[in-house]
């Protein structure tokens, strides 16, 4: 950003301010405490930071970031640390504060009429999940790593995940929003109207800035009524095509019955398989690509199972699919998800490897894998691509696992030259560098080339305007004008 002072450290003084709002367990100074918030999940970031806040309310979360911005601290909010962009990890100056939301894990309120749910922002989106069901409601959002991932990261990083093919992206289930600013005033925007035109959606700025803007403190979330009823069934194929075909297939049926449509490689599969215990292919052979359909239903009488059953019936019949399982319980449902959900988890087991979180129009996706998949082997030879996900919404997660017997770190050191190589095939297909991962520290480097232009300068003057002191998540979202070439993996 131009014009960023730099951040300060925080002083004895601002320290024992803080300590006496938060109390002990609000303040965490002793390194040997802070270090775990300070590298992300993938271990591709280590910072250091000065203090971790964690505040009880949004009263004291509020008066922490007042006292820190008028120091010109530099504050990285976290939730549950598991950003794959490493978009909430302190650089390594050690200036910065970590603003940690765990404690703020109240669900305040569900209204069955108006179909809603107020949650804290430190509130596990799978204890969301589980509150809306236990009120025999769903939220529907569902990320492979909810139950970690906090409410209030989920929000500012818009995350998509299973369920966007029918309900949309975390921003679409936003009806209000509370946040503190970056000076420490509270955006009071906790209302639940499903239509409210006054003015700029300002709820919707918070979304998906990745903590650039301020903290997401509080939300109000849509829900829905619970299924009544649910299918899944693990499809083999022969390629991405015939996944396409099949979609098309369940859409024509009724597409209001599709609740996810996943893609995974053989690749893929291959690695959960043979390195995560206890997940086993529940099928004759293995195939070179499978998708995990689930159909789902709030309503009462609806035979799901044969609207399941005819779909793949034809498809085996045509030989769109060339085998099927379908779930007979709950149990080998969950055991269907495990095949899917344990991708990430496979890869990291597997070495090394980089992430594409890359969305292109759903008919381009066939021509993503092949073209992506052959480039990256002729660059990298004897790479192993292994792309999977939310093929029913565009959003493929490219990723590329490590040569067998490579260094680890001299893979890694290649990721600009991966990432640029399959963003240059993205680009041609018509689709956007992050799907659903947001940009974090790892892909601000992109920014300028694909947002670049009225666009980016339009985002830099929001940023200004809310943030002038840029002590917010300073190093997310933007390229830095001093380092345009920072390496992408400092730590
Ligand atoms: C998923 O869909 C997550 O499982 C993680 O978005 C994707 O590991 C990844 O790249
Ligand atoms: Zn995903």
């Amino acid at each position: 950003m131009p014009a960023c002072p730099a951040p300060n450290a925080p002083s004895a003084d601002l320290l024992s301010r803080l300590a006496a709002l938060l109390g002990p367990a609000g303040l965490l100074t002793e390194q040997s405490d802070v270090e775990p918030f300070c590298t992300d999940w993938r271990a591709l970031y280590h910072g250091r930071a000065a203090a971790v806040l964690r505040p009880a309310n949004t009263a004291e979360l509020a008066q922490a970031v007042a006292l820190c911005a008028r120091d010109g601290v530099a504050m990285v909010p976290q939730g549950g640390n598991t950003s794959m962009v490493g978009g909430a990890t302190p650089d390594a100056s050690g200036r910065a504060v970590v603003i940690c939301l765990s404690r703020m894990n109240r669900v305040r309120r569900i209204d069955p009429v108006d179909l809603t749910m107020e949650v804290e922002a430190g509130v596990t989106l799978k204890a969301a999940q589980d509150a809306a069901r236990d009120a025999g409601l769903m939220l529907p959002l569902s990320i492979s790593s909810e139950g970690s991932a906090q409410i209030g990261g989920v929000l500012a990083t818009n995350a998509g995940g299973n369920n966007t093919v029918r309900y949309g992206n975390a921003r679409e289930l936003v009806l209000g929003l509370e946040a503190v600013l970056p000076d420490g005033q509270v955006f009071h925007g906790l209302r639940r109207l499903r239509k409210d035109n006054t003015g700029y959606a300002l709820r919707q700025l918070f979304v998906g800035s990745e903590g650039t803007l301020g903290i997401i403190s509080t939300a109000i979330l849509q829900l829905q009524p619970q299924p009544r009823a649910v299918e899944a069934a693990l499809c083999a194929l022969a390629d991405p095509a015939a996944a396409l075909a099949l979609f098309a297939a369940f859409r024509a049926q009724d597409p209001a019955l599709i609740q996810a449509f996943e893609y995974m490689s053989g690749a893929g599969m291959d690695l959960v398989t043979t390195l995560v215990p206890g997940a086993s292919l529940p099928l004759s052979e293995p195939a070179p690509a499978y998708v995990l359909v689930e159909l789902a239903t709030p309503r009462a009488n609806a035979d799901l199972r044969t609207a399941l059953e005819d779909v793949l019936g034809a498809a085996l019949e045509d030989g769109t699919v060339s085998d099927a399982v379908i779930a007979e319980s709950e149990g080998q449902r969950l055991a269907l998800w495990k095949l899917r959900e344990e991708h990430a988890e496979a890869q990291r087991r597997a070495g090394a490897s980089i992430k594409n979180d890359v969305s292109v129009p759903v008919s381009h996706v066939p021509d993503l894998i092949a073209r992506a998949s052959a480039a990256c082997v002729a660059l990298v030879p004897g790479i192993r691509p292994a792309p999977f996900g939310h093929i029913g919404d565009g959003n493929i997660h490219f990723n590329l696992v490590q040569p067998e017997g490579m260094d680890p770190a001299a893979f890694l050191a290649m990721d600009h030259r991966i990432m640029d190589t399959v963003a240059d095939i993205v680009r041609d297909l018509d689709g956007s560098f992050s799907a659903e991962h947001g940009v974090g520290r790892l892909k601000p480097y992109m920014m300028p080339d694909w947002r670049g232009g009225a666009e980016l300068a339009t985002m830099r003057r929001i940023k200004e305007a809310i943030d002038p002191g840029c002590v917010m998540n300073p190093g997310a979202v933007f390229p830095s004008d001093e380092q345009p070439d920072a390496p992408a993996h400092p730590g």
